[in-house]
């Protein structure tokens, strides 16, 4: 399911133009572009369907309601074209399920967030994340999210959700090391600015993958 490079390409930028002409440069280099609510309001929905035809979208609504809810909002972003959807597990597995099922129907990837890789993940997020990867695993999710930042929780994330992929954000920008993130698991790095505010966004992504190769 996860391509070749290990990299998922984080496209929050607010111009359409910006977005199309980075996803154009560097859709040969990237396994998948995930894009999320900063792009998609500023742009518009039909940004998904168009980006897709250069490389494969996933879409980051970090979905989090209620069942019905999480199933219309999976639709909407899944019937625009994209490959993939990212759900909140803290939800529950009920909302969980809900999105599982819509990315089923469309042949698509669900991933679910175990514990995020800002500093302030570990008030809520840290000590409830070894459940939510359970809850993710019961759920049949295809994936889950984990943190470069704390490469220690990849590690212990991995032991729970066990051959499920783990995608790893937290690189660069945050502070996190590609190689500990890999090394502890991940199966792919999510990286988002230390690329797309690069002068050359193209070397700094080759960087990336001298770095982890
Ligand atoms: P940079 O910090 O710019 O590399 O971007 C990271 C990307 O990953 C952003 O799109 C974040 O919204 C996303 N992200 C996190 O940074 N931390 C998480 O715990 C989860 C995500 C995510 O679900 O993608």
């Amino acid at each position: 399911m996860i391509r070749n490079s290990r990299l998922i390409l984080a496209l929050d930028v607010l111009s359409e133009e910006k977005a199309l002409s980075l996803a154009s440069a560097l859709k040969d280099r990237i396994d998948y572009v995930k894009v999320g609510y900063p792009l998609i309001l500023a742009a518009g929905l039909d940004i998904v369907g168009e980006i897709s035809s250069m490389a494969p979208v996933i879409a980051d609504l970090k979905i989090a309601d209620i069942p019905n809810t999480n199933t219309l909002i999976s639709e909407q972003v899944l019937e625009a074209g994209a490959a993939g959807i990212i759900a909140h597990a803290f939800a529950g597995r009920d909302s969980l399920s809900a999105c599982v099922n819509v990315a089923r129907e469309y042949g698509a990837l669900a991933f679910a967030v175990t514990e995020m890789s800002h500093p302030g993940a570990v008030e809520f997020m840290a000590p409830a994340a070894e459940r939510l990867a359970r809850v993710a695993k019961e759920c049949d999710v295809d994936g889950v999210v984990a943190p470069a930042t704390r490469p220690e929780r990849i590690r212990l994330i991995r032991s729970i959700v066990g051959e499920r992929a783990i995608i790893s954000p937290g690189v660069g920008a945050q502070g996190g090391s590609p190689r500990a993130a890999l090394a502890a698991g991940a199966d792919s790095l999510i990286v988002g600015r230390s690329i797309t505010e690069s002068p050359n966004p193209a070397a700094s992504v080759d960087a990336i993958l001298r770095e982890i190769q």
